[in-house]
């Protein structure tokens, strides 16, 4: 892995943990649909027992996933929740954990509605200007970064949040949910973290075919407590699924740098258009962390969002409007989608909580695809006349 971790990363898109089959020679890892595997006697088997346990078709894909983020072990779950989840069962009753304070909603809703009634404890910070050693208390075990941010762009800098970690005697591990920006623009392990979360359903499948998550970590210990618990939750990427990313990785340097670069110009068009009153994109230097995201990210992606001008019908029309973009959850697909956080994805975070962050009624999040930029443009700039 060491020797895949100094190639290019496209290159390691392509080829990392795929080796021609074995017993065919083909070129793709074939979709080992199977649930057992004999066994000469008792013991004696080739590597794998049972499917939960291990596949030879989703270790392919863990080894990719973890070469993608220079780290040395790999995890391919059934959803990105299922990887925060996971994450979860590294603590125990009475342990603290410091979130970012704008995280996914599905995130936010496990932490606050499942592991709070369990005796985890939460706190949610907003980490992009507050200084996390205020909050570290001796019983903080983990801090909880995504940056940038779903769905306000927050950026976090993550060495920062490591070094302060790494001060405290409690040591408290870093988990970066890595969703948004993708390895291909963020490397949270060589920033220091500890563990780095994917939802591979986005850009890392990127064809909005699958849902998936995915762990990786640089560190034995750590690896041999998540395979244990990988094993036990069993919340597994099945085959069909792990092959699904697998291929979409393949592409994930080049759909990547395209969605970069039509966010980029997207962003500023809408920052200049008349029915829009503010964006929200690392890439703008209006973005209050743009020093920071130029520092730890090679690129700033490809999601957008913004604040339209008027109330919930401004931006209820304009979502209307649109027909190029789909009115849809997710992010991270070849094509584009457009959504209201309030009404969609973040409508499980309490209502208060949802102003405190600026999470609005004109509030409305873009994941630009890689569609041609001008017809992707002609529809955004379409629906805002038609919104006013
Ligand atoms: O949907 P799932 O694969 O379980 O992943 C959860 C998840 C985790 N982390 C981030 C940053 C995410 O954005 C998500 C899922 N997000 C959406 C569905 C969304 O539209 O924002």
């Amino acid at each position: 892995m060491s020797e895949l971790n100094k190639q290019g990363f496209s290159t390691k898109a392509v080829h990392a943990g795929v080796v021609p089959d074995p017993t065919t020679g083909a070129i793709m890892t074939p979709i080992y649909a199977t649930s057992t595997y004999v066994q000469a006697s008792p013991g004696k088997h080739k590597g794998f027992e049972y499917s939960r346990t291990g596949n030879p078709t989703r270790r392919a894909l863990e080894q990719s996933l973890a070469a993608l983020e220079s780290g040395k072990f790999g995890f391919a779950l059934s959803s990105g929740c299922t990887g925060v989840d996971l994450c979860m069962h590294l603590l125990q009753q009475g342990d603290h954990v410091i979130s970012v304070d704008d995280v996914y909603g599905g995130t936010a809703r496990l932490f606050r509605t499942v592991w709070a009634h369990h005796g985890l404890e939460f706190d949610f910070v907003d980490l992009a200007n507050q200084a996390l050693g205020d909050f570290i208390k001796p019983n903080t075990k983990m801090v909880w970064i995504e940056s940038p941010t779903n769905p306000m762009l927050k950026i976090i800098d993550i060495r920062k949040v490591v070094e302060t970690a790494a001060k405290h005697q409690a040591r408290p591990l870093v988990v970066v949910d890595n969703t948004f920006a993708t390895p291909y623009f963020q490397q949270p392990l060589s920033l220091g973290a500890d563990i780095v979360l994917h939802s591979t359903t986005k850009y890392l499948n990127g064809h909005s075919d699958v849902v998936g998550g995915a762990l990786v970590t640089n560190d034995d210990k750590l690896a041999a407590r998540l395979a244990h618990l990988h094993n036990s939750q069993g919340g597994v990427q099945g085959p069909f699924d792990s092959w699904l990313v697998l291929r979409g990785i393949k592409t994930l340097a080049l759909r990547m740098a395209q969605h970069e670069k039509s966010a980029l110009e997207i962003a500023k068009r809408l920052e200049a258009h008349a029915q829009v009153e503010s964006v929200i994109y690392p890439g703008l230097s209006s973005h209050p962390q743009h020093e920071v995201a130029k520092k730890q990210m090679t690129g700033f992606g490809g999601m957008i969002t913004f604040f339209i001008r008027g109330n919930l019908d401004n931006s209820r029309r304009f979502l209307e409007q649109l027909r190029l973009f789909g009115l849809a959850e997710s992010l991270g697909g070849v094509e584009s989608l457009a959504e209201h956080p309030a009404i969609m994805t973040h409508a499980s975070v309490p209502a208060e909580v949802r102003k405190k962050l600026g999470i609005s009624d004109t509030l409305v999040r873009l994941s630009v695809g890689i569609e041609n930029l001008e017809d992707l443009w002609l529809d955004l700039d379409g629906a805002l006349k038609a919104s006013a």
